[in-house]
């Protein structure tokens, strides 16, 4: 990566009824600003970080009309590369997602490609999960993966998953954002409460374990 890459704004819109997708920005606030800016319908300006285009453009998602799609940001009071070692591992989820009760690779060896099969807890409407590995870009700290097979409501699930040096102390900034289906039945914004509920709670847990792993022994 160039020393200073160029950075731009990014807007991602909870889609409601007639808002495009999530859009890459280049009108948005003044070019001066070089800021991530994530709004969203219900929570405007959660979070304004600097963010590289490299990597802005991977929160950008294409959005069929059945399909929604949102963001999560969260601080973490940890080193990116801790936070990342964590995050990185496709094969062990379980590590930080509290919901996964167990995970195996299929096929592969942790690299884009591998199939990983989850089964998550009970008490929620699905038990298994089919998801691939779509993007692992150490340098970059970028992680995607869809969902390809499974018995659950999530159908074309793809989230990406990338990591940021915050803008206060020596801490990270995680962004995740994702595209889905909307299951016959719900609205969209059920789909993203619902799918934001789970992120957020992920995130929760992985800031709890990165703060652990860095505090002083
Ligand atoms: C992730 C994100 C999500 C996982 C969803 C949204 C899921 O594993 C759970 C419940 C479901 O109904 C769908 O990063 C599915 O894992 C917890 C089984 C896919």
């Amino acid at each position: 990566m160039p020393a200073n890459p160029p950075k731009s704004s990014i807007l991602l819109h909870r889609i409601n009824s007639n808002t495009p997708t999530a859009t890459h920005n280049s009108t948005g606030p003044p070019a001066s600003d070089n800021s991530f800016i994530l709004a969203q319908k219900r929570y405007p300006l959660a979070c304004t970080i600097p963010v590289p285009d490299t990597l802005a453009r991977h929160h950008t998602h294409p959005v069929a009309p059945n399909q929604c799609c949102s963001a999560v940001v969260r601080q973490i009071n940890a080193p990116i590369s801790t936070v990342w070692s964590v995050v990185r591992r496709f094969d062990n989820p379980q590590a930080y997602k509290q919901f996964v009760k167990s995970c195996h690779v299929i096929v592969g060896d942790g690299g884009v490609g591998t199939l990983r099969e989850v089964n998550v807890i009970s008490g929620l409407p699905a038990a298994r999960s089919t998801e691939r590995l779509e993007i692992l870009d150490d340098e970059r700290h970028v992680l995607s993966f869809s969902v390809v097979g499974g018995d659950h409501r999530l159908a074309n699930y793809r989230s990406v998953t990338t990591l940021h040096p915050s803008t206060t102390g020596n801490g990270a900034v995680v962004v995740e954002s994702y595209v889905v289906d909307v299951p016959p039945g719900n609205s969209k914004d059920d789909t993203c409460v619902f799918v934001d509920t789970i992120v957020r709670c992920n995130l929760q847990s992985l800031a709890q374990i990165a703060e652990n792993l860095a505090r002083p022994k």
